[in-house]
């Protein structure tokens, strides 16, 4: 029996349901299982995201334009008119009538709205950021903890001993630091920390959900990091590269040489390194899962989860990343779909497609014995 029952639906909460199909093709599903009101928040939360998301996307709006286009969006939340016709993207239509989405947004509760307005605006400001910096570097993949920041030498090139000092004992002078940006946790990483304040002010999940954000950011980079794994080909193809240039550039001169026959073995080296990297979120996403408590939530966080290691073990040393789409079989997605609902099924699940991977190590890849180190360490824990 279906939980959401459109019967009962104002027509512009169905509309916006009708959107959340029409524009995900993996969240529409374990979105309608979750229950009450954190259902409509949740959908919400996605249908303002994928807003946000195609704005940052659309190649079509110049950078004085979509700059600060991104950086006042959460203020749209709030503008029951506001809406947006110049993308063409894809998924313009979330943005086209956006005030039929901000209008449901509205009939929330507080609580929910201010944790939706305050990641719209984080992410926002991560965005446009991020549209500054061309090359992508690994700080973008890995989030630096806000207390370690860095001191910008450029700023006090003689002061260092003094700064460092400043750095440990005043760790409230953040702001006269430079700080990295870092893309996936702006993203993805943001988003889990979101859903779990969504969570816990549902009553459906403990408060304690809410306090480590450093799990829930794993959950959202082990996603991320899968997606722009998986998706190298369409990037470049839209003129967008996400792969950190510490590691592509072990491997060749320009991220874009991988589309050509020739430098297949340095791809693939590089893919694997990518791989084995996203493959060390893992321990956190199960302790993440290992503190769930309502069924309902906890197969909405982990179905996305196990979708992600069977990706990666699809492309592991899988030359098709660099020549077209990876996709994981139909049949491994809907098994994966009815089975990840406890965490020894979970388990069970990462532990296979784990071994997939180990398999599939060839002892002259460059990150082999790195390889073989995070297998070990995800099967010990599963
Ligand atoms: C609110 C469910 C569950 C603790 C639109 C879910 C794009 C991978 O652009 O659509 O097609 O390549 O394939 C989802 C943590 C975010 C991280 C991020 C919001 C999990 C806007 C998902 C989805 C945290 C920025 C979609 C991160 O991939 O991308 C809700 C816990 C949106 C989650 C984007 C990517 C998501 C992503 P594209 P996809
Ligand atoms: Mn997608
Ligand atoms: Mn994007
Ligand atoms: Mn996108
Ligand atoms: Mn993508
Ligand atoms: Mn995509």
């Amino acid at each position: 029996v279906p939980k959401t029952d459109m019967n009962n639906m104002s027509n512009t909460l169905r509309t916006c349901y009708l959107y959340l199909d029409q524009t995900s093709r993996s969240f529409a599903a374990v979105i309608r299982a979750l229950d009450g009101e954190l259902r409509d928040a949740v959908c919400i939360f996605y249908l303002v995201l994928r807003a946000l998301d195609t704005l940052e996307d659309s190649s079509s709006i110049p950078y004085h334009i979509k700059a600060p286009l991104l950086q006042s969006f959460h203020t749209r939340l709030y503008q029951p008119l506001w809406n947006y016709s110049e993308s063409c993207e894809k998924d313009r239509q979330v943005l086209e009538d956006f005030s039929t989405i901000s209008l449901e947004f509205r009939k929330l509760a507080l609580v929910y709205r201010d944790i939706i307005t305050d990641i719209c605006w984080q992410m926002g400001e991560g965005m446009a950021e991020m549209l500054e910096s061309k090359l992508f570097t690994m700080d973008d993949w890995e989030r630096v903890n806000n207390m370690i920041f860095k001191p910008n030498l450029y700023c006090f090139p003689s002061f260092l001993i003094v700064i460092i000092l400043i750095f440990y004992l005043f760790q409230y002078l953040n702001p006269l630091f430079y700080q990295p940006p870092q893309y996936c946790h702006y993203v993805a990483g943001l988003v889990g920390i979101g859903l779990s304040q969504l969570f816990a002010a549902s009553g459906q999940e403990e408060e304690v959900i809410r306090e480590d954000t450093e799990l829930a950011n794993s959950m959202g980079l082990f996603l991320q990091k899968t997606n722009i794994i998986r998706d190298y080909l369409e990037d470049q193809q839209e003129g967008r590269e996400f792969w950190p240039k510490e590691v592509w550039g072990k491997y060749a001169k320009t991220l874009s040489e991988f589309t050509q026959r020739e430098c297949m073995p340095a791809a693939v080296s590089c893919l694997n390194e990518l791989v084995t990297n996203a493959m060390q979120h893992i321990p956190d996403v199960f302790t993440y899962l290992s503190h769930l408590h309502n069924p309902d939530v906890f197969t909405f966080c982990a179905i996305p989860q196990v979708m992600a290691i069977a990706t990666l073990a699809a492309c592991y040393n899988n030359t098709q990343v660099f020549r077209g789409v990876v996709k994981i079989r139909k049949g491994l997605a809907v098994t994966l779909m009815m089975e990840a609902k406890n965490m020894t099924a979970v388990k069970d699940i990462m532990a296979r497609q784990t071994l997939e991977i180990a398999e599939a190590i060839k002892p002259e890849d460059p990150s082999a014995s790195e390889t073989h180190h995070v297998v070990k360490k995800v099967l010990r824990l599963a």
